[in-house]
């Protein structure tokens, strides 16, 4: 089947059967993507050519339409790449109205991240240079998502599902899979950490530690309580509040 065959809407996606109970702020959609679609992304994003890929400790990433001024949290104005949009956008947010509300009405900014078995990323949060609202698609395998409490305590509440151990206990713990979505706004996004362990395999699977169980597309693949890692690699959508029109910048730049 062609892309363009494929770029059916799902009559069965509502945003409000897609919330994550224990959450509130989040979103899962288990069959977001069909295999054609993100067979079309992968080879899209293994054909870029290598200076792309910005490599970093633990992973590797690819920005677009370009990283943000690192002074200012600025975007410079450029369109996203048509792979980029078509059909993850258009008209697959559109229809869910997801950044509906956001200053720009749409993403404006896109992260490719690729974790290899036993990579991760730190926690953290992604600050005020972005609208509240982050939308991941999961391409290639899944990963569990671990979501901290910003002040750093022992052990967690007696309700929490977070599950892992050692060190720093996640509060929650979201498994992604291949072809998924997560959507994570407002209250999640701003107060809470979120990371992702350097792990060969995600253990300690379950209903009571997996926030998004009930939504999972395929719960007996991970009924055992863990799987091994595969190399997995995400697209994390956001609309930067701050951008630079070109013009304006060299105007700017003229003046100096
Ligand atoms: O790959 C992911 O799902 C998370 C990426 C992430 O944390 C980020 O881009 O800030």
């Amino acid at each position: 089947m062609s892309l363009s065959e494929e770029n059916n809407l799902n009559p069965n996606w509502d945003l409000k059967a897609a919330r994550i109970k224990s959450l509130k702020d989040a979103f899962y959609i288990a069959d977001f993507i069909s295999e054609v679609e993100e067979d079309y992304l992968l080879q899209k994003i293994s054909s870029a050519p290598l200076p792309l890929w910005k490599s970093l400790s633990h992973r590797r990433l690819q920005t677009y339409p370009s990283p943000l001024s690192l002074s200012s949290n600025t975007l410079l104005a450029a369109p996203l790449p048509a792979w980029l949009t078509t059909p993850i956008v258009t008209p697959h947010f559109d229809a869910l109205g997801l950044f509906a509300e956001s200053p720009h009405k749409g993403p404006n900014h896109v992260l490719v991240n690729e974790y290899k078995p036993g990579q991760g990323i730190m926690p953290h949060e992604d600050g005020g240079a972005y609208y509240p609202l982050v939308a991941t698609v999961s391409l290639g395998a899944g990963i569990v998502l671990d979501l901290y409490d910003k002040e750093i305590r022992d052990g967690g509440d007696e309700d929490d599902c977070g599950g892992g151990g050692g060190g720093r206990r996640p509060k929650f713990r979201i498994l992604q899979e291949r072809r998924s979505l997560l959507v994570t706004r407002d209250r999640i996004y701003r107060d809470y950490l979120h990371g992702i362990e350097e792990r060969e395999r995600d253990e300690g699977l379950s209903a009571d530690s997996i926030c998004n169980w009930d939504l999972l597309r395929e719960p007996e693949r991970y009924q055992a309580g863990w799987y091994t890692r595969e190399t997995r690699i995400s697209l994390t959508y956001r609309d930067v509040l701050k951008v630079a029109k070109l013009g304006n910048t060299m105007k700017f730049l003229n003046k100096r």
